[in-house]
């Protein structure tokens, strides 16, 4: 399903061949469950070889940042590890720093040159964020990046949950 050049689609992100996958990772970048171990299991250990020499170079990834690896044996050469918050309810600036997950994958994604990219529901799995609340602020965010990224020429939301799956439809339809 698009809508411009935003495309929707329910599934298991690690098997997208697109330029750069999005992880749903957190600050220690040394994996977790989710989507961050799908990733890292799917993509073998060149990933966490990876991260493991960010987290030396710059001790981690703070919320709303993004940092980019190899992709291993992923179809996706890259990966993109995002960070976004943890839902406290809502008055800890949660939007904003979700928002900020999305818009610095989609830059640096443009700053290395790559044509596509997908993401995860960031934050809306371990991370509680309501999934209502995050669709709106994902798709916000990468139309607003996106119009500063005109090389990025496509941006699929990869959907694992019905709900999740439903939403986007419904907001990209
Ligand atoms: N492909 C696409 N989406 C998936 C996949 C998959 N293979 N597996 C899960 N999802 P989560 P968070 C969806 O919990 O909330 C980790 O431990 C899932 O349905 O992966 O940002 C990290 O290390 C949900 O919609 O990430 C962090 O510590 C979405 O991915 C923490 O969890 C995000 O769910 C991050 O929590």
């Amino acid at each position: 399903m698009t809508g411009e050049h935003l495309q929707v689609v329910h599934g298991d992100i690690t098997r997208l061949a697109v330029d750069a996958i999005v992880n749903a990772a957190n600050s220690g970048l040394l994996g977790g469950g989710g989507v961050d171990g799908a990733i890292h299991g799917a993509g073998g250990p060149a990933i966490m070889t990876a991260c493991r020499a960010i987290r030396d170079a710059q001790g981690g990834c703070p919320t709303g940042e993004a940092v980019i690896t190899t992709g291993g044996l992923l179809p996706a050469p890259y990966v993109i590890h995002a960070v976004g918050p943890v839902w406290r309810g809502g008055g800890e600036d949660e939007d904003a720093l979700l928002a900020n997950a999305y818009r610095n994958s989609i830059r640096l994604a443009a700053e290395h040159k790559l044509r596509t990219v997908a993401f995860p529901n960031i934050s809306t799995g371990i991370y509680g964020f309501p999934r209502e609340r995050a669709v709106d602020i994902a798709i916000g965010a990468v139309r607003e990046a996106m119009a500063k990224a005109p090389s990025i020429e496509q941006v699929t939301f990869v959907c694992f949950d019905d709900e999740n799956y439903r939403l986007y439809r419904q907001r990209l339809s």
